[in-house]
């Protein structure tokens, strides 16, 4: 574990206290503090005024009932949450999650990366996160309607387009952000395109921002690896999850010349070495809504299925965790790190346990974190932000030229920073303190607020 500066230990005694029982939000904000030694060395104004104490406390927090009606006709209660952490260079942006395991900890985790992830962007959006513990698995297309109207009958007080902009995450793809912007629509009676990002391309949807969070992890990687005198060419991928993250992540894979020989879900992973038929994949999850253990019988020969397990037992040259946080153990780093693994970069957030990524910085890994790697989702969102603006709509080309270009921006400035600071290849620090530093710069010229 690295040391914490101790002139930050109390900010973070101050977190751990406040937000108790929140071990998600906790280990974020550990791993942001730990980068920020360095910052408050060479700019003591950066810890004037409480700044990175306020950084660390959200906006505001609401929490609300979600009640809605199944096809059983029984009456069904969940809980809702936004959080709006900082809206210092921006309207608060983020995603929505619908899964089982959301609480309000793991929302604030996720405002908080937001936060620093939007900042690097360079885009004007502030950092938020939402979601409800609503589990969307075996429910019907008329439940999910019904649930989601039901979650924006509530939310639509706290959004809009220069307020706070939600998006996708886990559990929420076009179809949802369809149904929440069409109830939207209803109850402010005004088409304000630009309140939700991630929207079908029917109705003011950008092109590209499907692909954009997979693709753009995928070219961050491609910036590291070519820093590093190397590229795709020929390297054994293993990508965790097959949803959105991942689908598109091994798309790019692919077209870069890579090969993907595995990919999972919550009940298990699959092992392709011809390399994986994406879409199949495709099939099996953006239209049937099934599991992956469905491939192997769709695909015959030459593959298999491991219920539970761990996905990182699969050797690969550049391991992508794409599902959900904590999903890659330090155990599974030591495996990964023992069978050559060369680039590890986070697809999703805060994949990673706290020591598989300390494991992977001794071993001399490539390892770019979740808010830098991932935050080309988040950019192309603002991209679909700025085309609902200006009631345009770009090409598919154009919108990934922009997109490519960003991640790119978003290498240099992680690797640039790491370089300044006086930890050449560290991406973790690098991406912390440039983040940290677009939001401190907007708090101080804005006052104490
Ligand atoms: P999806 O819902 O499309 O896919 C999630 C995938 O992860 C599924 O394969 C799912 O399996 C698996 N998964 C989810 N929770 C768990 C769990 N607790 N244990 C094991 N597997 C799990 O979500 P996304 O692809 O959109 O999101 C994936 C990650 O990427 C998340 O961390 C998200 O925050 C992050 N992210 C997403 C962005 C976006 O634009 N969508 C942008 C930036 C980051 P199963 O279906 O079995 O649950
Ligand atoms: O974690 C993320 O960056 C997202 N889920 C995307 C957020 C967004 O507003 O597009």
């Amino acid at each position: 574990m690295n040391v914490i500066d101790e002139r930050l230990q109390p900010i973070l005694n101050t977190v751990l206290h406040r937000n108790a029982g929140e071990p998600e939000f906790h280990q974020a904000a550990r791993e942001v503090l730990e980068s920020l030694g360095r910052v408050v060395t060479k700019h003591a104004e950066y810890s004037e005024d409480a700044l990175i104490e306020r950084i660390c406390e959200p906006e505001r927090q609401i929490i609300f009932r979600v009640p809605w009606i199944d096809d059983q006709n029984q009456v069904r209660i969940n809980r809702g949450f936004r959080v709006q952490f900082n809206s210092a260079l921006g309207p608060y942006k983020g995603g929505i999650r619908f899964h089982p395991s959301v609480n309000v900890g793991i929302i604030k985790f996720l405002g908080f990366e937001q936060t620093f992830k939007n900042a690097l962007t360079g885009m004007p959006i502030g950092g938020g996160k939402g979601g409800s513990d609503f589990d969307p698995k075996g429910r019907s297309d008329r439940e999910i309607m019904r649930f989601c109207q039901s979650f924006m009958v509530e939310l639509h007080r706290h959004i809009g387009e220069y307020v706070d902009v939600p998006a996708g995450d886990i559990g929420v793809g076009a179809r949802e952000i369809g149904y929440m912007f069409g109830m939207y629509k209803r109850l402010n009676n005004r088409y304000e395109a630009g309140v939700l990002t991630g929207k079908g391309l029917s109705y003011g949807g950008s092109r590209a921002r499907k692909e954009a969070t997979g693709f753009g992890t995928v070219y961050f990687v491609r910036s590291m690896l070519a820093r590093h005198g190397t590229d795709f060419d020929g390297k054994r991928c293993v990508i965790s999850g097959s949803g959105n993250v991942a689908i598109y992540a091994m798309e790019k894979v692919r077209a870069f010349g890579g090969k993907v020989v595995a990919c999972s879900d919550s009940g298990g992973y699959i092992v392709d070495e011809a390399g994986i038929d994406l879409d199949l994949v495709k099939r099996i999850k953006e239209v049937e809504r099934g599991r992956i253990c469905d491939y192997t019988a769709l695909r015959g020969s030459g593959c298999h299925y491991i219920e539970g397990g761990s996905i990182w037992d699969v050797p690969c040259d550049v391991a992508l965790p794409c599902a959900t946080q904590n999903e890659l153990s330090e155990a599974d780093a030591k495996t990964l790190v023992e069978n050559g693994v060369m680039a590890v970069a986070e697809g999703a957030n805060m994949p990673c346990t706290p020591t598989a990524v300390q494991l992977f910085r001794e071993a001399k890994v490539l390892f770019a974190p979740g808010k830098a790697a991932n935050a080309g989702g988040v950019a192309t969102s603002a991209l679909e932000m700025q085309q609902n603006a200006s009631r345009d709509s770009w090409s598919f080309q154009k919108t990934e030229e922009r997109l490519a270009e960003i991640m790119h921006g978003i290498h240099e400035a992680c690797d640039e920073t790491a370089d300044e600071y006086g930890v050449p290849g560290d991406y973790v620090t690098g991406a912390n303190i440039a983040g940290f530093i677009r939001v401190a710069e907007a708090m101080r010229a804005l006052g104490v607020i």
